[in-house]
């Protein structure tokens, strides 16, 4: 197997199984080189905690950037989630443009909310610069509420597979080649993920465990990044990412005191197999 080197723009949030210290352990275990470049700075996440501290980090990124090219530092993929500023989203594209080696993956997880809600620290005009990197990213991984911000599509919460169709193609249409659009469910008992590329969709159904977790998507973006850098195809790479972040609620759910993320890291070795 080749050996990438990835980069993943994400924040700190440092207590809270979410963004970096989810991504870089993940993306570690799928054999890849893994650079990090903080957003900001966080004690925790902000789902679920109060009185947090943040520190963007967005005035650091140029001479970041700027110090990788003069030491010819390039990516195979770079892969964004919880950016820190609106006005740092400029200098991911930019990242994005630069920093890639030929035939580098770019790859955005559009972070920004969830269950019809924008998370806390985010506006409509985050919104519409999030539109611009994710628009011209290879691959977007959004939920359903992302992919309706970013569309400007009725967020439903009851829908069917006509919605669905309905969300896909107003992704299309505002130039979305590849996307894995999360949290899909049809029916109480499942849900699952639609795997929308070249014209075609394809969907992979799940168990749906009742309990949500904080952290998941973050889980499941590193966990499907990981794979499909590592060489498994668009579809498989979805379905281990599937299947993993299911495990790593199922080894959550039974500690009730556990509230703000999923214990991912004594799961991390049926990864390693999943993706062999
Ligand atoms: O998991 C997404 C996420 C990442 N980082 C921070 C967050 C959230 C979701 O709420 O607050 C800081």
């Amino acid at each position: 197997m080749d050996y990438k080197r990835i980069l993943t723009i994400q924040d700190i949030s440092c207590v809270g199984q979410c963004s970096l210290t989810v991504a870089l352990p993940i993306l570690s275990a799928s054999g890849a080189e893994t650079a990090i470049l903080p957003s900001a700075v966080l004690s925790t996440h902000t789902a679920g905690f109060t009185g947090y501290t943040f520190r963007d980090l967005t005035d650091d990124i140029p001479a970041i950037a700027s110090h990788w090219k003069k030491e010819g530092l390039y990516f195979d993929a770079i892969y964004t989630g919880y950016l820190g500023s609106e006005r740092q989203i400029e200098y991911v594209k930019d990242i994005m443009n630069t920093l890639g080696k030929k035939g580098a993956v770019n790859i955005v997880d559009p972070a920004m909310a969830d269950n019809g809600k924008l998370y806390p620290a985010f506006d409509e005009s985050f919104v519409r610069q999030m539109k611009k990197l994710a628009f011209s990213a290879d691959i977007i991984l959004p939920n359903i509420t992302e992919a309706c911000l970013l569309t400007g599509y009725e967020y439903k919460e009851k829908y069917d597979e006509n919605y669905i169709n309905g969300l896909i193609s107003e992704m299309a249409a505002c130039g979305a080649r590849t996307v894995i659009l999360t949290g899909v469910g049809y029916d109480s008992d499942t849900t699952g993920v639609v795997v929308y590329s070249n014209g075609k969709t394809e969907y992979y159904r799940h168990k749906k465990i009742s309990r949500g977790c904080h952290g998941t998507g973050d889980v499941y973006a590193s966990a499907f990044v990981g794979a499909y850098i590592g060489g498994k195809t668009l579809f498989e790479s979805a379905k281990i990412a599937a299947d993993f972040t299911v495990l790593c609620i199922e080894n959550t759910i039974g500690d009730s005191t556990h509230t703000y993320g999923v214990k991912f890291e004594p799961v991390l070795g049926e990864y390693i197999k999943m993706i062999k």
